[in-house]
């Protein structure tokens, strides 16, 4: 009898013991997990800014907008390296131009006004950089292309795309050269056969960036959306002027130019409200961005990423990191788990 109860006795144990090193075992396998996949869970759970942009991968919504610095690698590198999404680079056409005489900028109490005339090197030239630029970056670099007619358009961007960019940006609103910019995309026609002969020569995606200049620029989105758009930018600058007092002429040696800074902010907002309720294609906002605020108004409008000009050129590179912690602190703040989660909200209420 007492060696019966000795051996349940030992039974019991051994089954103690056993449920008890399953349990730690179970335990361990736990923390193991929790060890392993916590952090990477976190980051994955944190990675509140990621978009993919029409097939674009940006470790952030904030990009370089076109026309800002120079054109060299090592620009690019530093835009990058202040935390920029991703980079649009000046206009590059087919041949090299020099640009208007000088003064080109001119300040106002509000923002910039600028006549530069497409100065660029001409797309052979620039390939070179491209591909160099390439090689240093870890963010999509997006070329701006610009033409005098459809099939230059086309040409450019064939040959910016084969020396290595991740995208175009079609420039047919720059408001003070003739024949091109803004003269394309205020008439839907030729707007139309610009973006149709550039998406049938490029395999990557084809952005266009419009002007406010226009009686509706939600219809001009429209147009080239049908045309095979594969996102908009919304806005290039707003054509303007300034007059020298003294001498009783425009500062500008072109007189006219365009607008940037503060004072168009709530036009590009306006914008971009307008063609997010026309179009389906992602929005990239642009025009007087210059804190996280401004930045979370245009994703609330319907932006998916927002382009940075005129504060980067009076701020520094810099400025993409402080936008970005703040949209990011704002969507923490407001229980948000993606920035895509903002876009368009403004639209919902
Ligand atoms: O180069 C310019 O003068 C210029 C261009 Br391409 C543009 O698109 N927008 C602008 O304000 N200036």
């Amino acid at each position: 009898m007492e060696q019966k109860k000795q051996k349940q006795k030992l039974k019991r144990k051994r089954r103690n013991k056993i449920s008890h090193n399953t349990a730690y075992k179970t335990k361990l396998y736990l923390t193991k997990t929790t060890i392993l996949k916590t952090p990477a869970v976190k980051i994955l759970k944190e990675n509140r800014l990621g978009i993919n942009l029409a097939g674009l991968k940006l470790p952030n919504p904030t990009m370089l907008a076109s026309g800002i610095l120079g054109y060299t690698k090592e620009t690019f590198k530093n835009i990058a390296d202040g935390g920029a999404g991703a980079i649009v680079t000046k206009s590059v056409g087919l041949k090299p131009r020099s640009g208007y005489a000088n003064p080109t900028v001119t300040q106002t109490s509000c923002g910039l006004i600028n006549a530069m005339g497409l100065p660029n090197p001409g797309i052979e030239e620039f390939a070179k950089e491209i591909s160099e630029a390439k090689r240093v970056l870890n963010v999509p670099l997006i070329v701006s292309v610009y033409g005098f007619a459809a099939e230059e358009y086309a040409t450019v961007a064939k040959k910016a795309v084969t020396a290595g960019a991740d995208a175009v940006e079609l420039n047919v609103s720059c408001p003070h050269v003739k024949e091109t910019g803004s003269e394309i995309g205020q008439k839907p026609e030729i707007l139309k056969e610009v973006v149709k002969n550039v998406k049938s020569a490029v395999q990557k995606p084809v952005f266009v960036k419009l002007s406010p200049n226009v009686t509706s620029i939600a219809e001009t989105a429209e147009a080239a959306v049908n045309a095979g758009a594969d996102a908009i930018t919304a806005i290039n600058t707003v054509k303007a002027m300034a007059i020298d007092t003294e001498t009783a002429k425009p500062i500008l040696s072109n007189k006219m130019g365009g607008l940037s800074g503060p004072a168009i902010k709530p036009i590009a907002l306006r914008c971009v409200y307008e063609i997010y309720e026309k179009v389906k294609v992602p929005i990239i906002g642009c025009g007087g961005i210059t804190n996280w605020r401004d930045a979370a108004e245009f994703l609330l409008a319907g932006a998916s990423a927002v382009q940075i000009g005129t504060a980067i050129a009076t701020k520094g590179p810099n400025m993409f990191k402080a936008i970005t912690r703040g949209i990011d602190a704002y969507l923490k703040r407001k229980g948000f788990r993606s920035v895509n989660e903002i876009v368009g909200l403004s639209h919902k209420s």
